[in-house]
């Protein structure tokens, strides 16, 4: 089994209850068990600043399932959502579903590069991450707290528990 972290974002058609969708339907999937899941967060757009803001969360779950088994599944929920593949790089969406951590492995395939290449940048990953995995260290044996210390928070905000 390899423990793997999930990062879900969302800035339209009601992007908090994209998110917990996503959530239910990961929970709902015989190849997963689910561990965990961070608060929703608010957050400032990264990228063009002309779209609403986000909502992020990140998740825990344990699969047996190879890494791009489980990018087949994490596009499925995305197109479920009414995700766009042609939508505007940086541009809104209706839920983004990004492998941040494949247990340990540093995977850089065509279609996957694990650890997320923005995973160490993202005020919006880092500190939901770190909720739920305080003690966490990357492959490369950085700590999330180390990166998390040096990462200013940018307006990000922990929404009430729904
Ligand atoms: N900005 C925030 N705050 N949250 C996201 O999930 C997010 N996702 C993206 C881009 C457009 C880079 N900006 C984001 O894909």
């Amino acid at each position: 089994m390899n423990q793997v972290y999930l990062g879900l974002g969302a800035n339209l058609n009601a992007p908090q209850e994209q998110i917990h969708r996503a959530i239910t339907e990961l929970k709902a999937h015989s190849d997963i068990e689910f561990i965990s899941a961070s608060h929703d967060y608010a957050s400032k757009p990264m990228g063009p600043q002309d779209q609403p803001d986000y909502v992020n969360a990140v998740v825990c779950i344990k699969t047996e399932l190879a890494p791009e088994q489980l990018l087949d599944l994490t596009q499925s929920i995305e197109l479920k959502h009414g995700r766009v593949r042609k939508e505007q790089r940086w541009g809104p969406r209706t839920l983004d579903i990004d492998i941040l951590l494949f247990g340990d492995q540093i995977i850089d395939t065509p279609r996957l590069t694990v650890p997320h290449y923005g995973l160490t940048e993202r005020e919006f990953v880092v500190y939901p991450l770190f909720e739920i995995a305080p003690t966490l260290v990357l492959p490369n044996s950085q700590t999330l707290a180390d990166i998390k210390n040096t990462l200013p928070l940018n307006d990000l905000q922990q929404l009430p528990q729904q």
